[in-house]
């Protein structure tokens, strides 16, 4: 809990962070049953804020969700839970839960779904991190596959993912590389990647089992806007042992480059030029532009 109790909404009222509950009927706690969406704001300016906000609308339709307000009503009070807060730069965690029900599967039980905004600072990686990249580590637990839950839709189920994040730590790694059930790369537990080998960028194709990452899809105009080439290839670990850059993106982690992965250190072990290159246009980029909070 931070100095300042956080004022945090819920169905159309704020709560201070004490007082803010959701009822342990609700199918997001039985279940897991609901949408989310990690959305960061920097300078005064929401980074992205209808793409997060059209993710979370795909999210709630793929599983049968609907959600009580108009995107317009959650763009404010997205941008009002901010304001409440004082805040300048920070993160909003973005729930839309299934809503109170019965006990019993069925969401048909759930009379309305309920809307909970919180904004707050946010830890981030320390930035030694961004100057000597991270170690990550293969994890046995794998992304669900596309004839189980999409492995696109942002749910309040991340259970399989919260599982290769303690195989990851376990092994004395900081992130963990989910494959799908073939054996492919997908995706880490919280990030999507990209390696660059010979001036070329790839990243796993979204059917290889990843989220559609909003920091992803900026860091392909990044790279379009660079003159870089992308290609979106089904890729395999041999694929990011051998890359001569590894870097990860992800609204909490940014552009972070990757140092080393399973015991084997990537190109010089420091990050390259290209990931150098990218982490500074994203920085300028979260800076200068979005939606703003308080004109
Ligand atoms: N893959 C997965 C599985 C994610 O959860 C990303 C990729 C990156 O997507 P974006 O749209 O953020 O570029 C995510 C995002 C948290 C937290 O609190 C998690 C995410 C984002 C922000 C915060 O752990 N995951």
């Amino acid at each position: 809990m931070s100095a300042t109790p956080l004022q945090i909404y819920i169905d159309g009222q704020f709560y201070p962070e004490s007082d803010a509950k959701i009822s342990v009927f609700d199918h997001g706690l039985l279940y897991g049953d609901g949408v989310f969406e990690g959305i960061r704001f920097y300078n005064g300016r929401v980074f992205r804020l209808e793409e997060h906000i059209d993710r979370l609308f795909d999210s709630a339709k793929a599983i049968h969700l609907s959600i009580p307000a108009t995107r317009e009503e959650i763009i404010e009070m997205t941008l009002a839970t901010i304001r409440k807060n004082n805040l300048r730069d920070g993160y909003v965690r973005l729930l839309v839960t299934r809503g109170v029900g019965k006990l019993g599967l069925s969401p048909y039980q759930c009379e309305k779904a309920s809307i909970v905004v919180i904004a707050s600072a946010i830890s981030l990686y320390p930035a030694e991190k961004y100057e000597k990249g991270l170690i990550l580590a293969t994890c046995a637990t794998r992304r669900p596959n596309h004839d189980a839950l999409s492995p696109a839709v942002k749910s309040l189920n991340y259970l399989s993912n919260i599982m290769a994040k303690v195989e990851a730590i376990a092994s004395g790694a900081e992130e963990g590389v989910m494959l799908n059930a073939t054996g492919y790369v997908a995706e880490c537990t919280g990030d999507n990647l990209f390696t660059v080998k010979k001036g070329i960028l790839y990243t796993p194709t979204v059917s290889s089992g990843s989220l559609y990452g909003i920091t992803r899809g900026v860091v392909m105009e990044l790279i379009a806007a660079a003159g870089l080439e992308l290609r979106e290839v089904e890729m395999s670990r041999y694929d990011l042992y051998t890359a001569d850059e590894l870097f990860l993106t992800g609204t909490a982690a940014e552009v972070v480059p990757v140092a080393e992965y399973d015991k084997r250190i990537i190109g010089s072990g420091q990050p390259g030029p290209i990931t150098r290159r990218l982490i500074a246009d994203f920085r300028n980029l979260v800076q200068t532009t979005g939606t703003s909070i308080y004109e």
